[in-house]
């Protein structure tokens, strides 16, 4: 493989708004916002990355201020000018700095898009190359669509047949305390075949284990993330107690943290996040240790721009990734997306992975300079705060 020199980094923090607000069990958010990392190499290549961030530092503790900052004053200095042959060194340049996964991993997908550009290949087959021997991408992967908590049960209702109409095949619905129940139960006697999971976003103690145990009778794929957001101990008491699966999100950072769910019997299925884990040379030990453990595994999402979903698409399409991931259409999000083109739902629940090289989506620049605008209009930081 052609090394890449690595020549300049812009930071670019974008406000855009979603179609529908997104509400989980720690808030409801109205826009993405991300910051967007676009890499220069020494040979004109254009690599893209996204780091994944929320309004409201609810699901991880890092905002597009502190994900701007860690970058813009420590990391993106720091690899400025380095060459790389093997993209899964890159994180040893910035291993000095700890945490920060979320700004981390936006500057190591832009590395890999620049890098399989360079090589002229498309990311997924990039990531294949560095997967177990055997693993080529599919070329596509299966997916499903993520449902925000609804202002009734009626509306939940009409949002998952809504979804099953557009074609989605496995329906995630977020759930938190006082609203579980019920709003699998009202699911389940409407649509009592469907692929169906619910995802609590951390919203549970054990001493809920009883109650948890009550949604075993809708047959669900999973609950995702019942318990603290850096709990796994816990987890591994809980899942004995259930007998629907236990599928860890926020709390596996690391394959350090995934060897110890595994070891402590806490995780049945991972939900696996380039952002949480800090990029993707992570993802991919990840990905070998639930290959050497027959561990199921899906991709998640955090309604990415097209840039942040393009990347987690070509890992997705990972053959070991085989339970439908957290990655939609571009229809589920955004009116407008900041690249182009949209990503379109395929037949059986599918995304195709695009041709072009590298994350095979373009950044239009009139969309990143509106939603760049829109962002320093929403928050003009330095105003006086007052009550
Ligand atoms: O817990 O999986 C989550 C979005 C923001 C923060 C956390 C989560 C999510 C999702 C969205 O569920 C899935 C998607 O990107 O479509
Ligand atoms: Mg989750």
């Amino acid at each position: 493989m052609k090394a890449i020199t690595i020549r300049s980094i812009d930071l670019h923090t974008i406000l855009l708004p979603y179609l529908s607000p997104f509400e989980t069990s720690f808030g409801a958010e109205t826009d993405k916002v991300a910051v967007l990392v676009e890499l220069r190499t020494d040979g004109g290549v254009v690599g893209w990355g996204e780091c994944s961030i929320e309004l409201w530092p609810g699901y991880g503790h890092e905002t597009a201020e502190t994900a701007a900052h860690m970058l813009a004053e420590f990391m993106a200095p720091a690899v400025i000018g380095a060459s790389i042959s093997d993209p899964r060194e890159f994180p040893t340049l910035i291993r000095r700095f700890r945490g920060n996964h979320h700004a981390r991993a936006g500057l190591e997908a832009a590395v890999w898009d620049a890098f399989a550009k360079h090589n002229e290949m498309r990311l997924t087959d990039c990531f294949a190359m560095y997967a177990p021997a055997g693993h080529a991408s599919q070329g596509s992967a299966t997916v499903g669509v993520s449902i925000g908590i609804q202002p009734s049960l009626e509306a939940t209702v009409d949002v998952v047949r809504n979804r099953l109409e557009q074609g989605y095949g496995r329906i995630k619905l977020k759930i938190k305390r006082g609203w579980d129940v019920e709003v699998a139960r009202a699911v389940r006697a409407e649509f009592p075949d469907i692929l169906l999971m619910l995802d609590a976003n951390s919203d549970y103690r054990l001493e809920d284990a009883k109650r948890l145990a009550t949604l075993d009778q809708f047959d669900l794929l999973m609950i995702e993330q019942p318990l603290s957001h850096d709990d796994i101990y816990e987890h591994g008491i809980l899942q004995k107690r259930l007998k629907t699966r236990v599928c860890l999100d926020e709390s596996v950072k690391s394959a350090s943290d995934l060897r110890i769910a595994l070891t402590v019997g806490a995780v049945g299925i991972l939900n696996l996040k380039p952002a949480r884990v800090g990029g993707f040379s992570e993802c991919l030990e990840i990905y070998r240790i639930c290959v050497e453990n027959d561990l199921p595994l899906w991709i998640g999402g955090m309604l990415e721009t097209g840039v942040g979903r393009a990347a987690n698409l070509a890992f997705a399409a990972l053959p070991a990734v085989n339970l439908p991931s957290d990655i939609s259409a571009t229809d589920r999000y955004f009116a407008a997306d900041i690249s182009e083109p949209p990503f379109v739902l395929g037949e059986e629940s599918t995304l195709a992975v695009p041709d072009g090289i590298g994350i095979g989506v373009e950044v239009r620049r009139d969309r990143l300079e509106e939603a760049k605008r829109r962002w320093i209009d929403k928050y003009p930081y330095g105003k006086a705060l007052t009550r």
